[in-house]
């Protein structure tokens, strides 16, 4: 892949902002992954296929006739089934509508390059022929084909890059591994977890990587409390069995080729590491009978696009049902987004992340040679205003129809002419064909309505808090602050907004958002001060959050003088922690007041 050229005039900004948040499972030695070549077709392809599939499929989400909350895969531990019980699973396991060719066409037919299933998940159910442990698809099941060998062999007929997922830390049937809570036997054990590394974890890793040929990655998950070396343990296997394996970064204690992001997360910041966001269409992963949260096709573009605008994969999970067959709802939207990529892959494939580091509400840029592809999901009506691109634009056009798109300039906003429906409801793809390399001013600016927004993610920020689904998360106490620096291009009178959110899991919708209101804060922006309650004087829909609301409190009104560079700064006074949420804050809003 080409590298970016940015030409960064105003770095303040960068300077001021943290990289996106990674969960201590994710962090890995990002310079040794980007030392090697052989993530390049993993850069190139950004969109792959995950698939949850396992005993847990059949049950649908329900246990004796229960309806069990969480995710579908999660089953076994949320219903506390007894190992032995869970078991009997196995007796059950026909597959009879299953076709493995059919989930590898799919995959292929929807644009994905890559896909990753459950060869192990946290059931300790193996889909492949095990040696070392007979809680497997051949010995265990009437089904008693290696359904990983019907996959790879899938997977090379439509030419797909092959990934394992397999859960290294967590077994619940297997005694002494991790995460089983509920049947003591079953409980982690030091000397347990030491002999279920050596008899079944690494053993079976080793039997995936030697029996089907070449492997492209292996998806671990879950690290718990694995230290560094068991960590090691499986990276160093995998890479001699396989010396070109990617191996995800959930392997554990900052070892790894990339950074998975948190379950259906994206950054809000272009990160400057390899990373891949997991997500789900509905909420499970597994396949719940009673899970109709599906997410729209035009929201999974959004989410493909801008994943690629941020130099990341993007890893969308399918979980078939109990006998194999894929639900309709993921077919469905499946086919929207292959017939889409069929007209506008090249913003996906090969394609370097946007040139500039920070997000856009409309969509996402990609960039290749002299073409920046604006990917616009959410329309804007009209007209679209891209502040601080310095380059001369010599061509615009719709990559679907070629038609013209007229551009003008606004200071240093380039504007877009647009049309009042978007030509493509999902994502339409504008193509700037620009002078040279991309040249941008990457501060963070005033929109052109007036607003100037600051999101936690771009903070400098001295809580000591991560973000969380871009709230700053955990901030119990009132120590230290976030602070911004921004560029005002019409200065005037605004309202201060502080929009704190919940935390909702989006992977259990039955459990309510933890919030708390009440949080007296200090505003102070240049030299004024105000001061205020943060709680909720009323709820805005959050964009592209499909659980959580913004809650915005007023907090004021400030003068900003001058257009010019500025400063402001929230720090925390008292914060009330009475749902353990703290004080969640998303963002600092100025609006233009009269
Ligand atoms: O616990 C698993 C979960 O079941 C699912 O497999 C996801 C996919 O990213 N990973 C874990 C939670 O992050």
């Amino acid at each position: 892949m080409h590298k970016i050229v940015l030409g960064l005039l105003v770095v303040f900004a960068l300077m001021a902002c943290n990289i996106p948040q990674k969960s201590q499972d994710n962090k890995v030695d990002v310079e040794a992954s980007q030392s090697t070549d052989k993530m390049e077709w993993w850069r190139n392809d950004r969109f792959g296929m995950f698939i949850h599939f396992g005993l847990y499929s059949q049950c649908e989400g329900y246990w004796k006739d229960e309806s069990i909350g969480g995710i579908g895969e999660w089953i076994f531990k949320h219903a506390k089934i007894p190992v032995d019980e869970y078991k009997e699973l196995a007796n059950t396991f026909t597959c009879e509508n299953m076709d493995v060719d059919a989930w590898a066409k799919l995959a292929k037919e929807s644009g994905m390059k890559y896909v990753v299933i459950t060869t192990k998940h946290h059931d300790g159910f193996a889909l492949f022929h095990s040696k070392v442990n007979d809680f497997n698809v051949v010995d265990a099941t009437p089904y008693s084909k290696d359904i990983i060998a019907e996959f790879v062999e899938a997977c090379r007929k439509y030419d797909l890059k092959i990934g394992f997922y397999y859960s290294q830390y967590q077994d619940w049937s297997y005694q002494g591994a991790g995460g089983n809570n509920w049947d003591k036997p079953y409980a982690w054990s030091k000397e347990g977890f030491k002999n279920y590394m050596d008899e079944k974890a690494l053993p079976q890793v080793r039997e995936l990587l030697t029996n089907y040929g070449k492997i492209d990655m292996i998806w671990f998950d879950t690290p718990g409390k694995m230290k560094k070396e068991e960590s090691e343990a499986f990276l160093n296997l995998a890479k001699d069995v396989q010396p070109k394996i990617i191996v995800s970064g959930r392997v554990g204690n900052d070892v790894g080729d990339y950074v998975q992001m948190e379950d259906n997360d994206l950054p809000k910041r272009r990160p400057d590491f390899d990373w891949e966001a997991p997500v789900t269409m509905n909420h499970t992963w597994a396949y719940k009978r009673d899970d109709h949260h599906w997410k729209s096709a035009g929201y999974m573009l959004w989410q493909l696009t801008y994943s690629a605008a941020m130099g990341g994969n993007y890893l969308l999970n399918i979980g078939p049902k109990g006998d194999g067959s894929v639900p309709q709802e993921s077919v469905n939207r499946l086919k929207v987004i292959g017939d889409w990529m069929k007209v506008n892959s090249e913003v996906i494939y090969e394609a370097d992340p946007s040139p500039f580091v920070n997000a856009f509400n409309w969509g996402g840029i990609t960039h290749k040679g002299n073409k920046l592809y604006l990917n616009i999901t959410d329309w804007p009506k009209r007209q679209l205003s891209i502040f601080g691109l310095q380059n001369k634009v010599n061509k615009a056009y719709f990559l679907a129809s070629g038609d013209a798109v007229e551009t003008s300039r606004e200071g240093e906003y380039l504007v877009l002419a647009l049309p009042d429906e978007a030509p493509d409801r999902n994502a339409t793809v504008v193509v700037l064909e620009i002078e040279g390399e991309p040249i941008v001013n990457q501060a963070l600016v005033q929109k052109l309505d007036g607003q100037i927004i600051l999101e936690s993610e771009l903070a400098e920020n001295t809580t000591g808090r991560m973000t969380h689904f871009g709230s700053v998360k955990k901030w119990m106490k009132p120590k230290g602050k976030l602070a911004w620096d921004f560029e005002v291009t019409q200065a005037g009178k605004f309202k201060v907004e502080v929009i704190t959110t919940g935390f909702k899991r989006m992977a259990w919708p039955e459990k309510p958002a933890l919030w708390d209101g009440g949080h007296k804060v200090k505003i102070v922006v240049d030299e004024q001060e105000i001061k205020g309650e943060v709680d909720k004087d009323r709820t805005e829909k959050a964009p592209h959050d499909l659980y959580n609301d913004f809650k915005v409190a007023e907090m004021g009104t400030v003068t900003i003088k001058e257009a010019g560079r500025h400063h402001l700064e929230l720090v925390a006074e008292t914060i009330v922690n009475s749902n353990k949420a703290g004080l969640a804050v998303r963002m600092v809003r100025l609006v233009p007041s009269k």
